[in-house]
């Protein structure tokens, strides 16, 4: 079953996002992609949010950039956890992103990891770890990650 739904604002986006896709790929996670913009689409936004928990979906990472509202709006409307990514935009340089997604008023939270390409990959190891906290294999699978990640790093700078 789809555990993990990745969503973005635009295609633009996905030049970010991917690194979430692709570390839960390596991890062995489903997960779906999908474009849900919280300004050019706001019925699907609405639909997709309502519909995550009952399609079995655990945790969502949601994307996006400029006046990014998409992972508020999603929180809004799922008890499920949401992780915010600010996506680096052009004209700020993706501080716009980061303030968008972080400052949720008390009641809403959004799990807002750093802006990038580092906070895509992050969200996908952070919705490992809240996945890791009821499956056993999970759990393995990211210890051993962790461990591969510990051993590929060099005492020697070259
Ligand atoms: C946001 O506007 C998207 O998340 C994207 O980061 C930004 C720019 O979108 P495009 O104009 O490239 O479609 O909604």
């Amino acid at each position: 079953m789809t555990a993990v739904g990745i969503i973005m604002g635009s295609r633009s986006d996905w030049e970010t996002m991917r690194h979430a896709s692709e570390i839960l790929e390596t991890l062995g996670i489903a997960h779906e992609t999908r474009v849900v913009s919280a300004h050019r689409t706001p019925d699907r936004l609405y639909d997709y949010a309502k519909g995550a928990a009952g399609r079995g979906l655990k945790v969502i990472i949601a994307g996006a950039g400029g006046a990014a509202h998409l992972p508020g709006m999603t929180a809004s409307m799922t008890h499920l956890p949401v992780l915010g990514v600010p996506v680096e935009s052009k004209a700020l340089s993706g501080m716009d992103s980061l303030l968008s997604i972080v400052q949720m008023p008390g009641g809403i939270p959004v799990g807002t990891l750093a802006i990038g390409k580092a906070g895509a990959i992050n969200a996908g190891l952070f919705a490992v770890s809240i996945l890791a906290t009821s499956d056993t294999a999970i759990a393995e699978r990211l210890q051993a990650w962790r461990q591969a990640q510990t051993e590929s790093v060099s005492e020697q700078p070259e």
